[in-house]
């Protein structure tokens, strides 16, 4: 049964030289300008990352390597992972031999419970999340790798063995931080028998026998797997990953951005938003109603949560997702009535202030509702549950990175002095 090793081993000399004959005959092209506003403009636009895991589109949203991710909203997460890493979905003996693999490094280490259980109980999730995983950095393969020599060509091995790791032990420990730090009783041991996302459903202890669960489960690992190189987790990660800390600082490192309300803790407020609402009004309130409250939000200075976005100028198809999802399962739930009003009400309210460049709702509008249902009440938590997800899409990237001998990140920086040089025609 081949492996993933096996696989890349394959293909990886074809990207190499693909990559180093692009460089070589057109190194000196010129692929993309950069305007002033755009240095005070987040970099937003500017084409100079490379990332072939998967790709953005404005209006079209996210393409995991060509494939769209409405065409993808059947697959299993491990599939996803393969398809990442390799550009192909997987047969069935290459998905059962993953999944082996994840079996054999699933247990985590003991001294992370210890870890986690010394921090102060009111600390985020997130940060316990990302401390579990830096707390394991001694496990590293890639630095006993390096420490003994390894050359440059051989250093995505032992990154794919660290990622291998790490996505193996995310569910326990993201499932024993529901359970520890939300007073839900002792943490439930792994099933060996399930699957990655069957078994994080399973840990968490909500809807055991509810199969439709699982498989909301599945759909949001699915649906949260990757979003191109420059968005800020990924893009943190690829940096610090290019100074060779391995994957258990880079990982700690993107999860720390993902933890901010502009980026993946958007769904915890989102969540937020709805019930506060559902809350002043008893129950959901009429269209009026919603408007006055999105104007409220706007006019004290605060974004929408779950609408806008970077890249997107059209409904972010994972919202699409989740919506339908939502609808087909329980369409009388309240919190899903009222995102689905707010769905068609926000847009036309940031339309009216004209600010936001995308008026649509991105994948956290939605995905809050749904967990809901399931009696995960804690928002707080939701951004956990993006960033198990979000791991493969970062692994998936600093492993191709470090197969294709990419260099350390180093933009360069300027002065203002400078900017005014340029624009005076000095
Ligand atoms: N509500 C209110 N104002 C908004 C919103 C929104 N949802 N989206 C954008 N704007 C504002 C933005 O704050 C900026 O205002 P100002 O000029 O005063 O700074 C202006 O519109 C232009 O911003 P854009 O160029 O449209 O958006 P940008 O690319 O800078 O930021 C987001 C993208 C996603 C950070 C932004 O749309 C936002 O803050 N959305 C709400 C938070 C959210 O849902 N984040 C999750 C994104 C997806 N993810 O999971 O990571
Ligand atoms: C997302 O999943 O929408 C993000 O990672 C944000 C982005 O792509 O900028």
């Amino acid at each position: 049964m081949p492996n993933l090793r096996v696989i890349l081993r394959e293909k990886i000399p074809e990207w190499r030289t693909e990559l180093r004959e692009l460089v070589s005959e057109h190194g000196e092209n010129t692929i993309s300008d950069v305007k002033l506003r755009q240095v005070f403009g987040g970099l937003r636009g500017v084409k100079g990352l490379l990332c072939n895991t998967s790709l953005v589109e404005p209006e079209k949203g996210l393409i995991v390597r060509g494939i769209p991710i409405l065409e993808l909203t059947d697959k299993i997460p491990e599939e996803i992972f393969y398809l990442l890493l390799t550009g192909e979905l997987p047969d069935e003996p290459a998905l059962a031999r993953l999944q082996a693999e994840y079996n054999e490094r699933a247990e985590v280490p003991p001294y992370v419970w210890d870890v986690l259980e010394t921090m102060p109980k009111n600390s985020h999730p997130m940060v316990m999340f990302s401390l579990a995983i830096l707390s394991m950095q001694r496990e590293s393969r890639f630095k006993i790798a390096y420490d003994s020599g390894v050359k440059k060509p051989n250093y995505w091995e032992s990154t794919l063995e660290d990622a291998l790791c790490i996505l193996a032990k995310l569910p326990e420990i993201a499932a024993g931080i529901y359970r520890m730090r939300f007073n839900k009783g002792p943490r439930i041991p792994r099933n060996p028998k399930l699957d990655w996302g069957g078994n994080f459903a399973h840990m968490l202890g909500l809807s055991e026998n509810d199969p439709v669960f699982a498989d909301m489960m599945r759909l949001y690992l699915v649906l949260h797997c990757d979003h191109e190189g420059g968005n800020v987790s990924a893009f943190t990660c690829h940096v610090v990953n290019s100074a060779l800390s391995d994957l258990y600082y880079s990982v700690s490192a993107g999860l720390n951005g993902l933890a901010g309300p502009l980026h993946g803790l958007a769904n915890q407020e989102c969540l937020k938003f709805v019930l506060w609402i559902l809350n002043r009004f008893s129950g959901v309130p009429d269209d009026e109603q919603i408007r006055e409250e999105c104007w409220e939000t706007l006019e004290s200075g605060r974004v929408i949560p779950g609408y806008g976005h970077a890249v997107l100028r059209v409904t972010d198809p994972r919202f699409t997702a989740f919506r339908e999802f939502g609808l087909e399962h329980f369409k009388e739930d309240e919190v899903l009535q009222l995102v689905d009003k707010l769905f068609s009400i926000v847009p036309g309210v940031l339309k009216e202030q004209g600010k936001a460049k995308s008026p649509w709702p991105n994948v956290d509008s939605c995905s809050g509702a749904l967990l809901h249902h399931y009696g995960m009440n804690e928002f707080e938590y939701y951004t956990v549950l993006f960033a198990v997800s979000r791991t493969m899409g970062m692994c998936a990237q600093a492993v191709i990175s470090r197969a294709m001998m990419e260099p350390i990140t180093r933009p360069k920086s300027v002065e203002t002095g400078w900017l005014k040089e340029q624009v005076s025609g000095n």
